[in-house]
């Protein structure tokens, strides 16, 4: 019989969530950056095989929030947990610390109807000695909270340890049921929204800590044409939108430079995407403090 269901993977900011959604779908859903709170919203990665659909949900990580951005972030990993088959718990084995924010994600799964698997990720930062001390706490807690792990699962994405089991451990717990999404679906991600990401992932990996975190990208044309040699190629013009004048300037950068770096590195990874030639321009626009303006975080998503 064939199995179905919704799986989402929680945890704290860096743990690696989009780094696995990414590698269990073989395609780049998410944007990952060795920054916290690189996912904003809710991105699925669906897999489809010969026994099974998985629908994976990639959330953003668990925080306190500091604006009404971080608010919205927060009721997208409420949404994520109320009502899926599987939750996996992604811990970072190099932190592995039980702090207040571990605490509450443990707090919030412990009473869901949802089967909890955790899997701790990047044990190729750790010796392998650790990893048994590491189970035995969270275990611990989850028990103390009257919860409990159906799978305990060590990983490295970056070696591709455990993911088999892992994957295998998920389907064991799917309900049957038909798929819910086509055979060549693999993200809920449109065209637009993956190429505002792209370039927010570089934004984020080359600028300093504070500036990225208070960007936006919004598409404002994509457009595919034919060019004089008969060539596909794409129109694509972007607002990158910042909080304060004085990041506009750092954004842009000296002689243009900064603004240059995004939009090639962004535009290879696009063209690579569309598998076609893309003609990409950036505009960068302030919006005084837009993270606190609900207005401007409604429209990031409508859904959850
Ligand atoms: N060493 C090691 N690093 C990893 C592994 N998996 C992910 N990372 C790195 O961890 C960092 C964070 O990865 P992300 O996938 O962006 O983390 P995330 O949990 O989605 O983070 P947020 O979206 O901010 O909540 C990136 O620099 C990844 O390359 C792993 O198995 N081993
Ligand atoms: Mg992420």
């Amino acid at each position: 019989m064939f199995k179905c269901g919704y799986i989402t993977v929680v945890g704290k900011p860096n743990a690696g969530k989009s780094t696995l959604v990414n590698k269990l779908v073989g395609f780049k859903v998410a944007i990952t950056t060795p920054k916290p709170q690189t996912t904003r919203y809710n991105i699925k990665g669906i897999i489809t095989n010969k026994n099974s659909q998985m629908i994976f949900i990639d959330t953003p990580g668990v925080h306190i929030p500091k604006h009404k951005m971080g608010e919205y972030m927060m009721k997208g990993v409420e949404a994520a947990i109320a009502s899926v088959d599987v939750i996996i718990y992604l811990v970072d084995a190099s932190r592995p610390t039980i702090d207040i924010a571990n605490e509450n994600i443990m707090k919030n799964i412990v009473n869901s109807k949802s089967k909890v698997i955790l899997a701790i990720n990047k044990i190729d930062k750790i010796e392998k000695g650790k990893i048994l001390k590491i189970i035995k706490v969270y275990d611990d807690f989850f028990k103390s909270i009257g919860g409990n792990f159906k799978e305990i699962i060590p990983i490295s994405v970056f070696k591709n340890d455990g993911i088999d089991l892992l994957i295998k451990e998920i389907e064991e717990y799917l309900p049957e049921g038909e798929r819910i999404y086509s055979e060549e679906d693999i993200t809920d991600m449109t065209e637009r929204e993956l190429t505002e990401e792209i370039i927010r992932e570089k934004a984020l990996n080359l600028l300093d800590e504070e500036i990225p975190h208070g960007i936006k990208v919004e598409v404002q044309k994509f457009k595919k044409r034919k060019n004089r040699e008969k060539q596909a190629i794409y129109d694509i013009d972007v607002d990158i939108i910042c909080e304060k004048n004085s990041h506009k300037g750092i954004i842009i950068g000296k002689d243009g430079n900064m603004l240059k770096k995004i939009g090639s590195l962004a535009r290879a990874d696009i063209e690579s995407m569309l598998e076609d030639k893309v003609n990409l321009k950036i505009w960068v626009k302030v919006r005084e403090n837009w993270q606190q303006n609900e207005n401007y975080i409604k429209n990031i998503r409508s859904k959850f």
